[in-house]
């Protein structure tokens, strides 16, 4: 059996019932078989797949807090510092009620491998909770953040370990975690990103992994000859990233005519509307069933499949494997010539082998979603310089980024013989760059 084949049955063995951790070191383990295999024992004797695979440290602890009734909840908390090769562990927080290290070491793994892409000097990390901020007010979501960062606070550092944003992480959770890292540590430091602007944030954080989605795909399309201007878009989710893509998007001549939160989905044959959605999802905090509200003539479905409407771009910004095989089919018969990943791998496997094979343009969400920590990491440059720059400076630096990321990324399949294939070239771009740094610091 190869080496990569070995290493794959041993993490499923090694991680019993953690599907979305194989799908992901699947995944890269496949991509990886072209550098590995004519090349065995270089990695083999090292045991670098063993040591890239197993995170560097697992942080497990509880979150007590009171509740508006005055009851105790019990959470659980975690932060997986994944690798430390390249630079400080950096990656976001997710709390979700279904967070659990399955879930975390998936993410924690892509982090890894999306930040050794972006080209800037930051390992991987990935943490959260089973925390759900639906339904909890303002004062018991600043409990469950105070409780959170009062264990974690000993474990971080601006030269350590960088939290930022993610699902169900925005500016007000990672507002009241700074809060309480600050109080107990007696640091203002860049420990954290996707800050205020008052307070350290840089500018283009909120926005930056929607529109340097869009930069991606407009890389992508362009250099196959192809353009945004009169296209149809579908995109899924309504938080942070959906939000910023259809901004984006929109300014460059595009049509998105749908949105989706985990009750169903809007479709708005006229195009959406993104004041009517940033009034629902930023100052009311709503669901995107209240579009209809403000625009009786678009159409919610709760029960149907966002991926059953034509589009020429697919922009999944939801969550994982949201994209089966049969939405691929059904995608494809309706005429999508493009899907890029704003969520981290919402695209099972199936279906990204199908949509390749059919000749979709298809960009993984390591190279298409790292504009989000990228700017995270501007901001940390811009913390240790004691200054801040403008929104023109950050949004010149993330367009530039994010087509450095496609240049790798489509350089190194070339270079591989697998033209086209962003999946291997990501994998392996990224791949080379932490091999490199853990082979030069021995066997740690
Ligand atoms: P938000 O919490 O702002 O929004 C998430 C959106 O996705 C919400 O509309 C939510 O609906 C929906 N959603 C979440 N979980 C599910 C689920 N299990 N089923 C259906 N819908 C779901 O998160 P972000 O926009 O920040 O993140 C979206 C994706 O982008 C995630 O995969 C994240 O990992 C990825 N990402 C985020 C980055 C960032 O900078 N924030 C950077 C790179 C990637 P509901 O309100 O009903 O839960
Ligand atoms: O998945 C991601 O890249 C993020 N959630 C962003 C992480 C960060 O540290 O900004």
């Amino acid at each position: 059996m190869s080496y990569v084949d070995e290493v794959y049955r041993r993490t499923v063995e090694d991680n019993p019932g953690e599907f979305e951790f194989h799908q992901a070191v699947r995944e890269i383990l496949e991509s990886l078989k072209l550098v590995i295999d004519s090349d065995e024992k270089k990695y083999r004797d090292v045991s670098l797949l063993e040591r890239l695979i197993e995170p560097e440290r697992i942080i497990s602890f509880r979150v007590p807090w009171v509740d508006d009734r005055g009851h105790l909840q019990i959470n659980k908390g975690y932060r997986i510092q994944y690798n430390s090769a390249i630079g400080p562990y950096k990656g976001g927080l997710r709390f979700h009620s279904s967070v659990n290290l399955n879930l975390l070491k998936f993410v924690g793994f892509e982090q890894t491998f999306k930040n050794a892409l972006t080209g800037l000097p930051i390992g991987g990390a990935k943490g959260g909770s089973n925390f759900d901020r639906k339904g909890k007010s303002d004062r018991e979501i600043m409990a469950f953040c105070q409780s959170f960062m009062s264990e974690l606070f000993k474990y971080i550092g601006d030269d350590l370990d960088i939290l930022g944003g993610d699902i169900g992480a925005g500016a007000r959770e990672i507002g009241y975690l700074f809060g309480q890292y600050k109080r107990l540590a007696g640091l203002h430091c860049g420990a954290m990103t996707g800050k205020g602007p008052s307070f350290g944030g840089s500018p283009i954080r909120t926005q930056a992994t929607g529109y340097g989605l869009v930069y991606m795909l407009e890389n992508l399309l362009r250099r196959h000859g192809k353009g945004l201007d009169g296209k149809v878009v579908v995109i899924s989710g309504a938080g942070s990233v959906a939000v910023h893509t259809i901004e984006k998007i929109q300014q460059y001549g595009a049509k998105v005519v749908t949105l989706s939160d985990s009750d169903g989905y809007i479709y708005d044959k006229d195009g959406i509307r993104l004041d009517v959605v940033k009034q629902i999802k930023e100052v009311r905090r709503g669901r995107i069933k209240e579009y209809l509200d403000e625009v009786p003539s678009a159409i919610y479905e709760e029960k149907k499949s966002i991926w059953d409407i034509p589009c020429h771009i697919a922009l999944p910004c939801a969550t994982q494997n949201e994209i089966n095989l049969n939405a691929a089919k059904t995608l494809v018969r309706n005429g999508c010539i493009a899907l890029a990943e704003g969520a981290n791998m919402p695209c099972d496997q199936e279906a990204t082998e199908f949509f390749q094979q059919s000749g979709v343009l298809f960009m993984p969400g390591k190279a298409a979603n790292g504009g989000g920590v990228a700017v995270s990491t501007l901001e940390m440059r811009q913390n240790s310089m004691r200054t801040s720059w403008t929104f023109d400076e950050v949004d010149g630096q993330l367009h530039k980024i994010m087509s450095e990321i496609y240049d790798k990324t489509s350089d190194t399949a070339e270079r591989y013989g697998v033209k086209g294939n962003f999946v291997a070239g990501a994998n392996i771009a990224a791949f080379e760059k932490i091999a490199e740094a853990m082979m030069a610091q021995g066997f740690v």
